[in-house]
């Protein structure tokens, strides 16, 4: 009775402590706490790497506190929600910025200092988190903090795999991969939620009955695995607001395979089972291309289908039918990837829910939000027809379906072109039928989104020309950010506290407009030279990593020209690389005298190639090739260094942004959709040296181009010298680089033929070629500023106060506003 509910609800305040303290002591006392019992180890004794697990199990406590209180708030406020869909999420480490976010980052300081540790030797023992491969998996995790920062009422949903993106391993200048193991010692920031799964259905075939004159599906599935939730908490900054990134894991199902266990093969049907873990096991490396690989299809499936029986059900929970189910949900599809929850939706709510064909899809086109990161039409992906069939045979009959309806509509609005019709048709006739999964994507939702202004305008024209012909209005582009958060604040903590100081608050950090008050101060020389200062000691820190790592001692009066993401052709490593060829050269044909002039170089370069790519590899090797070489030159000393940063991740981009002078985004123009990397670099003032690219051209625009070291053709030009081919000419410096590699200059002869002739003549598709002599300029006209320290601090302030439009912050009120029409929802304190 409710008497009875009464006096367990006062029993439950009565035991209940109030919440978890936050004082140092308090800290302390929790702390040793896990260290016996969570870790368990004795208190007496236990090392860094033990007091990093205590301590993040004690974060994890109050975060758990915030996840309920906020979930609870949204679930009674019942706002519309944002569910975020992506298959890559790159965290990197957790526990500096939820201490930073949470607000306890003094607090945990003093704590373990008192223990006798070092809060930034103890966060350090952390393994990130590497469930992605670049730019795009980044960007979700920024998004997901500012989604928490600014009280969306969002969740991210994801895959829990076992193994992240692939360790890079240096041997003898060649790259390998190792698996990452990454949950090995456990993984302290997830909750596993054993009591939220959902079955996840495979093969089989569809059986039709009519059912009270209806036609209904059966599915009947040949094969099932659970998808078992693991929820991790995302503190936003500033508020109470945790919101969560739920990711899956396959697990046998439950339900017993009868059939196999009564055949007395006990052993064959256990291992049987097991082999549904494999489809959360490994994240695929490669980020460009797809091979239609069963495996990859079965991960988009599971993950999709799991999240929406997640979504579906919480919605019902609280609905009583599904008439405003598009007036409380969006859904955001994070490039195709997750794009079958379209398919998905609508066997759950036709199959399941029994709703009408017209009714859900209306709803289906009125809860998908499609944000694409691709600009060339050949690396979209592709199903196999055949594939998807026999995977998942209700699908595809739902997706015919979707495909007749919209070729019926389409032929009455542009007549019988049937070039076009078949050009814009989900299915893609031939000799392989395949499903266009981006055509899907762009059919089913309300809006199709770039992510930057020239990425949306090579949509209308390139890639998805005919559909913007057809719906104009649905094309938008939202250009990317980054967080502050994590890219000043917890990784750049002086510059951090230097910025709060001159602007006399900390506002600007989850306010990053504010950032502009530093403009006025540019030319202050006491801002200067502390912000000197500042700089110096980073430099510092990753000249002794960079120590650490390759055994080369750098001087911290050169110059940190740094080039940090994926190695890619069109990302043009290989430009970098001539260019240090170039000035070697010089350096040793200059007389002595002469060499006084140089402006001492340490050239760092990092990045994981695709295990299959072979070309990216030969970049890596010609990379160290070269730097044994210069490294090792005597008559080069100190004007020169190539360095080679291993194994680049979160936690090594946190280190080397902060200390970079000059950062290089080199991509041909009309090849990065965005880059975010170089809106990291801008806000920890380092020089952009950088082609009119994605959203390099939007920094320029807020920098003002005066303020960065622009090079390259041009856009429209682009196009135009591709056409002209072998009348292209490159500079006589460039063919003399290229033959020192040629040549066998940096040895590996052989090797190396098949990478220079990808820059060959003709076959230059990248136009380093073209671009070489433009390069060089540009890399002139950075040395030139580097030596007038007072004009290079000035733009390196500049820099960070043009930072703040590239926040995530920003992006994501853009999209809540225009996109999704969600609203924040403050959970009090
Ligand atoms: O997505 C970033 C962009 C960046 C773009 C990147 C990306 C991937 O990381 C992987 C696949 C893909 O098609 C695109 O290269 O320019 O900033 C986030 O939008």
């Amino acid at each position: 009775g409710s008497g009875d509910g009464k006096a367990k609800a006062e029993r439950m305040f009565g035991l209940m402590n109030g919440f978890l303290k936050n004082d140092p002591y308090s800290l302390q006392k929790d702390i040793l706490d896990h260290v016996e019992f969570t870790v368990p180890r004795s208190r007496f004794s236990f090392d860094d790497f033990e007091a990093y697990q205590a301590c993040a199990h004690t974060v994890k406590d109050r975060l758990i506190e915030r996840w309920h209180d906020t979930q609870m708030y949204f679930k009674r406020k019942d706002p519309k929600r944002l569910y975020f869909l992506s298959l890559e999420f790159l965290m990197g480490r957790s526990l500096s910025n939820s201490v930073i976010n949470m607000g306890f980052q003094d607090q945990y300081a003093e704590a373990l200092s008192q223990l006798g540790f070092d809060f930034e030797v103890v966060a350090e023992q952390e393994a990130d988190a590497a469930l992605g491969n670049g730019g795009l998996a980044r960007f979700s995790a920024c998004q997901m903090d500012s989604l928490a920062t600014l009280d969306y009422p969002a969740w991210g949903y994801g895959l829990r795999y076992q193994y992240g993106l692939f360790r890079q391993v240096i041997i003898d200048g060649y790259q390998h991969e190792q698996p990452d193991y990454w949950l090995n010692f456990g993984n302290p920031w997830e909750i596993e939620r054993v009591h939220v799964s959902y079955a996840v259905k495979f093969h089989g075939t569809v059986e039709e009955k009519t059912i009270d004159g209806e036609v209904r599906h059966d599915w009947v599935p040949g094969e099932m695995v659970e998808a078992v939730a693991y929820d991790n908490p995302i503190p936003g900054y500033g508020t109470r607001n945790t919101i969560n990134l739920r990711l899956w894991a396959a697990k046998p199902s439950g339900e017993y395979d009868m059939e196999s266990f009564n055949t007395g093969d006990y052993i064959n049907s256990v291992v049987n089972r097991q082999n549904a873990e494999t489809i959360s096991n490994v994240l695929y490396p490669d980020d460009r291309s797809h091979q239609g690989k069963e495996l990859r299809l079965k991960q988009q499936y599971f993950f999709v289908s799991a999240s929406l029986q997640d979504i579906v059900r919480r919605f019902k929970d609280s609905h009583p039918n599904f008439e405003n189910f598009s007036e409380k949900i969006a859904l955001q599809l994070n490039d195709t990837h997750p794009s079958l929850a379209i398919a998905e939706l609508m066997r759950i709510l036709i199959d399941e829910e029994h709703l009408k064909w017209n009714t859900v899809w209306k709803i289906v086109c009125d809860v998908f939000s499609f944000t694409t990161h691709t600009v060339s039409p050949e690396s979209l992906e592709k199903i196999p027809v055949d594939l998807l069939g026999s995977l998942l045979p209700r699908h595809l009959q739902i997706l015919y379906d979707i495909n007749f309806k919209f070729m019926e509509d389409l032929k009455k609005k542009i007549g019988l072109d049937y070039d076009r019709l078949a050009r814009m048709s989900i299915i893609k006739e031939g000799a392989v039928k395949q499903i266009r999964v981006a055509n899907l994507s762009i059919v089913c939702s309300h809006t199709v989104i770039g992510v930057s202004r020239a990425h949306l305008e090579l949509l209308k024209t390139r890639v998805f020309k005919d559909f913007y012909e057809l719906w104009p209005e649905k094309f938008q582009y939202k250009t990317n950010g980054a967080t502050q958060r994590r890219w000043i604040v917890v990784s750049n903590p002086n510059l951090c506290a230097l910025i709060s100081r001159w602007l006399g608050t900390e506002s600007w950090i989850h306010n990053v407009d504010l950032l502009t008050g530093l403009r006025e101060h540019a030319a202050d020389a006491s801002l200067q030279q502390d912000w000197q200062k500042v700089r110096r000691m980073n430099k510092m820190r990753l000249a002794e990593y960079i120590e650490a790592t390759s055994g080369v001692t750098v001087s911290l009066d050169a110059m940190f020209d740094v080039q940090i993401k994926r190695i890619h052709e069109y990302k043009r490593q290989l430009l970098n690389l001539l260019g240090v060829i170039h000035r070697y050269d010089c350096i040793k044909n200059m007389e002595k005298g002469d060499k006084r002039r140089v402006v001492p170089r340490v050239c760092i370069i990092g990045g994981k190639a695709a295990p299959g790519y072979e070309v990216a590899k030969k970049i890596i090797k010609l990379c160290h090739a070269v730097a044994e070489k210069i490294n090792n030159d005597p008559d080069v000393g100190d004007l020169l260094k190539l360095v080679f940063i291993p194994d680049y991740n979160v936690s090594v981009a946190e280190l080397v942004i902060p200390g970079a002078d000059l950062s290089q985004h080199l991509s041909t123009a009309g090849h990065e959709p965005s880059g975010t990397g170089n809106m990291k670099f801008l806000m920890n003032g380092c020089l952009l040296l950088a082609t009119q690219d994605g959203s390099t051209i939007e920094i320029a625009e807020e920098l003002g181009v005066d303020n960065m070291f622009s090079f390259g053709a041009k856009l429209h030009e682009v196009a135009a010298l591709r056409e002209k081919g072998l009348a292209v000419k490159a500079p006589l410096q460039f063919a003399r680089v290229i033959r020192m590699v040629r040549d066998g200059y940096f040895g590996h002869k052989d090797y190396f033929k098949s990478l220079c002739e990808t820059v060959d003549g003709s076959n230059d598709f990248y136009l380093l070629g073209h671009d070489f002599a433009s390069y060089l300029e540009a890399q002139a006209a950075a040395d030139k500023a580097f030596v007038d320290k007072e004009k290079w601090t000035r733009m390196s302030i500049l820099s960070t106060a043009a930072s703040g439009r590239f926040s995530s912050d920003r992006t994501i009120q853009e999209y809540a506003e225009h996109t999704w029409g969600i609203e924040p929802c403050r959970c009090p304190f």
